[in-house]
């Protein structure tokens, strides 16, 4: 039997490669010179489209696929997925959910807990000699027993809030509707804002939550906020918050996603008050092999006639 065709945008760990290359034939997108040639090359023998949650699928790739029948997402959110291409064509699209929900928000508190003790600067301080030439480290502000905001409370939300509770936070939360869970909801997100002292976003990203975290929201987190962003860059409007945390209007910020990345806008570079990391929250040797497996299994299923995992569409 011939193997399926598939089209693969960007790179994976070799212990997904091999299998992935065993079972179908892997078409790398990200390895071709000349993208749109090597595209209307393989476009259409391709019945499916293995991309990263960050990479997505365009319309044009889309497209460029006539016999496409699934795209399978190696990561939770599938934002960067044209969905309205592919429900005009009744293309399947599978992600990861649940596998990388705790590695996800372990980042996000990694974070807060780094940016709120200085600990970067802690390290600096003892490597430079400061320690012994000036003495102690400038004091920093305390996490626990303080107000956090949670602004999307699905999964990743959850398993945030479950972390912080753990620190005594007094805990806040904002999205689209109320949940079962012993937290305050607060719907607007300005007035989340002004009650929490972190605000960490954790909002599935869509086309309606594009800079749910605007220039109000960054203002009403203040001087002493920080904004914490383990979602997507669109949920925020990264111009409002490149102003404010220049000028002090916020505190400070902890971001492991970018407009443009990983080309980040290199003001961020010569800001102190924020900690950037290289959108990696799910980035364990043990999430991305589920992630691996997950979209291996989703493809699969696929292609023996079988129900999709953990469909999308
Ligand atoms: C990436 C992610 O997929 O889950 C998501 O939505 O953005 C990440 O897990 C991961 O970095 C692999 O590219």
């Amino acid at each position: 039997m011939t193997k399926p065709q598939i089209l693969q945008v960007g790179p994976y760990p070799e212990w997904d490669q091999g299998p992935l290359d065993q079972a179908f034939t892997m078409h790398r997108l990200f390895a071709a010179s000349d993208k749109a040639a090597f595209l209307a090359t393989v476009g259409p023998q391709v019945r499916a489209i293995a991309t990263r949650g960050e990479l997505g699928a365009n319309a044009a790739m889309i497209a460029a696929c006539p016999l496409l029948e699934v795209i399978s997402v190696y990561g939770v959110g599938y934002d960067a997925v044209d969905l309205a291409a592919c429900r005009a064509r009744g293309i399947r699209v599978t992600n990861t959910p649940d596998v990388l929900t705790n590695d996800v928000a372990d980042l996000g508190v990694a974070m807060m807990l780094m940016q709120a003790r200085g600990m970067l600067g802690a390290e600096r301080w003892v490597r430079d000699g400061s320690w012994a030439a000036k003495g102690l480290y400038p004091l920093q502000r305390k996490v626990w027993g303080r107000r956090a905001g949670i602004l999307g409370l699905g999964r990743i939300g959850q398993a945030v809030a479950t972390r912080l509770a753990g620190f005594g936070m007094d805990i806040a939360y904002g999205g689209p509707r109320p949940k079962d869970v012993p937290w305050d909801y607060i719907a607007d997100p300005v007035a989340l804002a002004t009650r929490s002292d972190f605000l960490f976003v954790t909002l599935a990203a869509s086309p309606a939550t594009r800079h749910t975290v605007g220039r109000d929201v960054i203002a009403a987190l203040g001087p002493e906020g920080m904004l914490i962003n383990i979602s997507r860059a669109s949920n925020i409007d990264e111009a409002a918050l490149l102003d404010a945390l220049e000028t002090g209007a916020l505190g400070s910020a902890a971001l492991d996603v970018f407009d443009g990345e990983p080309a980040l806008n290199p003001r961020f570079l010569a800001l102190p008050n924020v900690l950037l990391q290289p959108h990696h929250a799910s980035g364990t040797i043990e999430t991305r092999k589920a992630m691996g497996q997950l979209l291996r299994d989703n493809l699969t299923a696929h292609f023996a006639g079988q129900p999709l995992r953990t469909p999308v569409l």
